[in-house]
């Protein structure tokens, strides 16, 4: 079975392994307000910026209302295959088993053609995850667009089973933030793993530990026990996605800047139970990939 710290060696080409140590600090109660929605103070997080908000384009600004939007529906993200006009189309949804199957799919816009312009999010039009139903696989990968509005990049699906293909962008003149999912069949015996918990570190030179302090989520990466700042990668010093266990609904994660050594996120996970997380994050060149599975209380 392959295991997702497998997956991500596999996926970045390094040996490194990453080892997860988890803080105490999971399992914060949250409080709910009558009509379902997250209570939260207002200006909770006033004083944090998104990194991205600093860039020249001013994305983060997109991140926020994101996060706003998601706050304010009771729908989670990634849960549907057309949303607000748009629809992921993908040209086969039957795919082979292989380390680099062919995956070519369109988002079509409110017009009905195939989106052609987008707002850069996290220095990328479309970021696209794929991670197998039981959560085990993740890949997060950057496809490249034709002329048509046709994405296509090959993914690593040596495992059958159903997979999950998400496609988080910002289409111009429509919402701040869209996450379409996709299921993928793929062909092959199937063996359902568990969802990714704390990695064993057969190669302890890097460790990564995930704190969770209310809605923020705080990782700290270490090397030879020192504490370090992983390199620019997409517009911050990495970039975290969560999944929640049961329906795999895409929770959007903003990077905050924050002082310290640690890097931050803000994670509405909006419902308790079990969540998935996937930090991608670069050290020395190499994108690493470290992974848990946090219980929200
Ligand atoms: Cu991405």
């Amino acid at each position: 079975m392959q295991t997702p710290s497998s997956a991500g060696a596999k996926l970045a080409g390094f040996a490194v392994a990453v080892a997860l140590v988890f803080g105490a600090s999971f399992g914060v109660a949250r409080a709910w307000a009558p009509d379902g929605a997250p209570k939260r103070a207002t200006g909770a997080h006033g004083g944090h910026k998104t990194e991205a908000t600093s860039g020249a384009d001013g994305h983060g600004e997109h991140g926020m209302d994101g996060m706003k939007m998601q706050a304010a529906t009771a729908t989670p993200p990634g849960l549907a295959v057309a949303q607000e006009g748009y629809r992921l189309v993908a040209e086969a949804t039957t795919l082979g088993a292989g380390p680099a199957i062919p995956f070519r799919f369109r988002l079509d816009g409110p017009d009905g053609r195939p989106l052609q312009r987008y707002e850069q999010l996290h220095e990328r039009e479309l970021h696209l995850i794929v991670v197998r139903r039981d959560l085990t696989g993740f890949q997060h990968v950057h496809s490249t667009r034709a002329a048509d509005g046709t994405w296509a990049i090959d993914l690593d699906l040596r495992e059958g089973g159903t997979w999950r293909a998400f496609a988080d962008f910002a289409p111009t003149g429509g919402p701040a933030q869209l996450t379409l999912g996709v299921d993928l069949q793929v062909a092959g015996a199937f063996e359902p793993g568990a969802a990714p918990a704390a990695a064993a570190a057969p190669d302890p030179s890097i460790e990564v530990r995930i704190d969770r302090r209310g809605d923020d989520i705080e990782i700290t990466v270490r090397r030879d026990g020192e504490v370090i700042q992983p390199e620019p990668y997409l517009g911050a010093r990495g970039h975290l996605v969560a999944l929640r266990a049961g329906d795999l609904a895409y929770l959007h994660v903003h990077p905050l800047e924050g002082a310290g050594p640690a890097v931050r996120f803000m994670a509405h996970l909006p419902t308790v139970g079990p969540y998935s997380l996937f930090f991608d994050y670069q050290v020395g060149g190499v994108v690493h990939t470290a992974t848990t599975t946090i219980e929200v209380q």
